[in-house]
């Protein structure tokens, strides 16, 4: 929905690990339209971090995730955006349940598919937001919790 026009919203975004990969879709929402970007959404009434990452994954994508754990959070101001949104994303991690499910594009309407993209070799142009938060210290991270 968007959240309340002018007023910061919580989103929570999931860092999917397969390997060395992590799953990236390209946008269709008015919103970065065209860029890759993890799935995720916004945060609903009394729910978990880890509860949000988990729906919004299977919504979007399909895929049960497991291991669901907090990497970071980003202060995003997209004021250039047709609608203008301020958003802190709230960066989970996880890893598949099944490492053999694939991931299915269940909402077509705002991606053009899922797929699985190396760390060093990540499509262009990523989503702003993830374009600017600092996907070495991201990468890190991960790689320091894998295992
Ligand atoms: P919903 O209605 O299902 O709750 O929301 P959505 O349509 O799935 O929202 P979204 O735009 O996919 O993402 C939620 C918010 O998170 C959005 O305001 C933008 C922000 N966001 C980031 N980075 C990323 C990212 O890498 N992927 C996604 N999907 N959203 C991101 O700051
Ligand atoms: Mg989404
Ligand atoms: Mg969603």
């Amino acid at each position: 929905n968007g959240g309340v026009a002018f007023a910061p919203i919580v989103g929570v975004v999931v860092f999917v690990l397969k390997g060395n990969k992590v799953l990236l879709g390209r946008r269709r929402s008015a919103v970065g339209c065209n860029t890759f970007a993890l799935p995720g959404g916004h945060l609903e009434f009394g729910e978990s971090f880890e509860e949000c990452a988990a729906r919004e994954t299977k919504e979007e994508t399909g895929l049960d995730i497991d291991k669901i754990d907090y990497l970071t959070v980003t202060n995003n101001v997209l004021s250039r955006e047709v609608k203008p949104l301020h958003v802190v994303a709230i960066c989970m991690r996880a890893v598949l349940v099944d490492q053999n499910q694939m991931p299915q594009n269940l909402e077509p309407d705002k991606c053009d598919g899922w797929d699985w993209y190396d760390w060093n070799d990540l499509p262009k142009p990523l989503f702003g937001p993830l374009e600017t938060m600092s996907m070495i210290v991201v990468s890190d991270a991960i790689m320091r919790r894998q295992g």
